[in-house]
């Protein structure tokens, strides 16, 4: 049992600020507040430090010393009960107003049991999801754009919101800041976008990250919003008053705003950084520009009288650090036993649907597999008010493949967002959304153009739940595969390269109805899950589709084929050519071989496919995708290092060349598997 966290001292005892309390014409206690704020995570730091350089802290730790003023001004100004933020790594003040608690982040730091991330992230990477502060991940620039997202929930919910979006001069350089900053002003949202300008990324001065004639502020007026920019370093009472009143126009106009705040950073990027960049001369520049003594001082010189003041805050201030160090200290370690068996989000209540596909039933008959998916788009769009769908040219061109087509017309812009080219801010956004009580589906226009947001799909999405235990129930439909002389950029199978990260769920349907059930399951599953839609099944012959209460069988394999030969497993488009395959060996060589459609590849459920192999004693993998490092090299090792015995042959391997996908008609036949191939190959393997 480890102790209750020690109380706050006085002088902590708010953490909220009005405008009206900064001054300059109003008593000095709000500037007070806001010293004793910025003093105890200046203090934290400090401690931090030391702890990490005695080993009880592991990792690095990246401090906040100089920007404790800047990130617990702009905490304290939130209303922290509707308001949106992501600190950065240099905003521990921000973190420690946001809960009101230094034990929560000491336990962070020393990734014990009661670690808000389960000890699972590095130290600062932490947040309070619930209370919509978000966890930052390490990759910057990535978590501004699910500040946007998170905000357009609350304003949704009818929240007169406003959102924090925080980055340093290094960040802003990021793609996903320029998208975002373009984002939030093309859809209008309440941002209030702040630059921590402490003049340098790591070791790199601003003069070697952007010319010097062009400010970081100026950059809003390319986005249509206001700019402007605030010295921290000169006048800190000042700039935490421009803040306030920034945030109040934000709030009332919901509009972004751009600030660039210049700050400080006393120490080195990290504990490990010895500043051996700066002359000494910067250094004591740096030194002298400290907005918290500057703080002090400006107090003082409003009102002397509160010197004592001041001396008790700091005295309060040390004593309840060691008290709380004392208290997390003695906080258990992690046991390993809580890791979960998979970075999955456990199992959501299923969704009561109406048991009908449209509600004209004429509609579901003689219908494309692509028509399938638009079903299942207008079912959830009417069913479910959460839902949302975004993607490039969704709106009225009805998507590039018409997925999407007649839905904005039926349900609106607020529901079916035709989003910029911005493929990453928009998933963050989606994550956002996600975090904020929706259920996004996002579709890239192609699946090769999902590299564009790598980031947030593997490292922000999949990984969210693990980090902090929020849900980001999301589908993202990715148009795949090959066929269609598309060429390189077009036609690629990515399962391999996404599914390589934890986090992810996906489903791959090669049929109309498994189509409409995979959106559904997708739909409303509590994690990020990928639709892989193979681009030469959407206009493949016409079929009907119908309410399928076991939709939710799409998360296990389909028996396509019966078969006492050899079992082969497949997905996606290549479902078919294993079909035609498999009836032409039956009809010409007597051998039958049992064909399954995975369906599901994330996670993956072979029990009825090793029942199968134990059968056949063969295994034959077949998928579009590149054979090396592709998705048969998963199937057949799973199977393989349980199965060895029920073998008589080596598996089979059919996939396409190790080349990126060529373009002319003959060159693309001769990179993906064929039916002729892959009947060749089969016959040569079963003897
Ligand atoms: C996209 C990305 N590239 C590189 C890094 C490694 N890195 C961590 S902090 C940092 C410097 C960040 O500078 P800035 O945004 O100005 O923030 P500051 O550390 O100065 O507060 C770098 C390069 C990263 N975290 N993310
Ligand atoms: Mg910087």
């Amino acid at each position: 049992m480890s102790s209750p966290f020690p109380p706050a001292p006085p002088c902590l005892a708010v953490r909220d600020l009005r405008a009206d309390d900064l001054g300059p014409d109003s008593p000095t206690a709000g500037l007070v507040r806001l010293y004793a704020w910025a003093a105890l995570s200046r203090r934290a730091d400090n401690r931090i430090l030391e702890l990490f350089r005695q080993g009880l802290i592991k990792g690095t730790v990246t401090g906040g010393q100089g920007n404790e003023v800047l990130s617990a001004s702009l905490a304290l100004l939130a209303d922290k009960t509707i308001d949106v933020v992501s600190f950065t790594h240099r905003d521990l003040a921000g973190h420690i107003v946001w809960s009101g608690h230094l034990c929560d982040h000491l336990n962070q730091y020393f990734a014990n049991a009661g670690s808000p991330t389960f000890a699972r992230e590095g130290n600062i990477h932490h947040g309070d999801p619930a209370h919509r502060s978000l966890p930052m991940i390490s990759h910057l620039g990535s978590m501004i754009s699910h500040v946007a997202g998170r905000t357009d929930a609350q304003l949704r919910a009818g929240h007169r919101v406003v959102g924090l979006a925080l980055f340093g001069d290094g960040g802003s350089s990021t793609g996903d800041v320029h998208e975002t900053l373009n984002l939030a002003a093309l859809l209008s949202l309440p941002l209030l976008f702040v630059i921590e300008n402490n003049r340098y990324a790591y070791s790199t001065p601003i003069a070697e990250q952007f010319p010097q004639n062009a400010e970081l502020w100026h950059r809003a007026a390319g986005y249509g919003i206001e700019g402007l920019k605030v010295d921290f370093t000169a006048d800190p009472a000042g700039a935490a008053r421009t803040f306030a009143t920034c945030l109040a126009r934000v709030r009332a106009e919901g509009r972004p705003i751009l600030i660039e705040a210049h700050t400080c950073r006393l120490r080195g990027h990290a504990a490990y950084d010895t500043c051996d960049y700066l002359s000494a001369i910067e250094n004591a520049s740096i030194q002298a520009s400290d907005p918290l003594p500057k703080l002090r001082a400006q107090i003082l010189a409003a009102d002397a009288a509160q010197a004592p003041e001041l001396d008790r805050v700091d005295t309060e201030i040390e004593a309840w650090v060691e008290s709380c160090i004392q208290v997390s200290l003695a906080v258990p370690r992690p046991s390993p036993d809580s890791l979960p068996a998979d970075a999955y989000a456990p199992e959501a209540a299923p969704i009561a649907w109406q048991p009908t596909v449209t509600a004209d039933s004429a509609k579901e008959d003689n219908i494309t597999f692509a028509q399938a998916l638009t079903l299942a788009h207008g079912k959830i769009l009417r069913e479910r008010p959460e839902s949302f769908v975004l993607g490039q040219d969704i709106g009225t061109y009805g998507g590039a493949f018409k997925i999407t087509e007649g839905l904005l017309a039926l349900h609106g812009r607020a529901r079916v967002f035709n989003t910029p080219l911005a493929e990453s801010a928009c998933t963050g956004y989606a994550i956002g959304l996600a975090l904020g009580g929706h259920r996004p589906i996002e579709e890239f226009q192609f699946a090769d153009f999902c590299t564009e947001a790598m980031t947030q799909l593997v490292l922000n999405a999949g990984t969210y739940f693990f980090r902090s235990g929020a849900k980001v129930p999301m589908v993202v439909r990715l148009p795949a595969g090959g066929g269609l002389t598309f060429g390189s950029f077009h036609s690629q199978e990515l399962e391999s390269a996404l599914l390589a990260f934890p986090g992810l769920k996906a489903l791959y349907p090669s049929t109309a109805q498994d189509a409409f059930d995979c959106l559904l399951a997708a739909y409303e599953d509590d994690n990020p899950v990928l639709l892989f839609e193979h681009k030469a099944l959407y206009r493949r012959g016409k079929h009907s589709v119908a309410w399928n209460p076991a939709f939710r069988e799409v998360w296990g394999p389909r028996l396509v084929r019966p078969g006492a030969h050899a079992t082969l497993v497949t997905y996606g488009e290549m479902t078919q050519l294993a079909q035609a395959a498999a009836e032409y060996l039956e009809t010409e060589y007597e051998k039958t071989v049992e064909v399954w459609d995975l369906r599901a590849l994330a996670p993956l459920k072979l029990d009825e496919i090793r029942a199968s192999v134990a059968r056949t004693h063969r295994l034959c993998v077949l998928h579009e995708g590149r054979r090396t490092h592709g998705f048969g090299a998963e199937l057949v090792s799973r199977i393989v290092e349980e199965q060895f015995f029920d073998l008589e042959a080596a598996p089979l391997r059919v996939a396409a060349l190790d080349l990126p996908v060529p373009f002319a008609p003959e060159l693309e036949q001769a990179y993906r598997p064929t039916r002729d191939g892959l009947i060749e190959k089969l016959v040569n393997w079963l003897g």
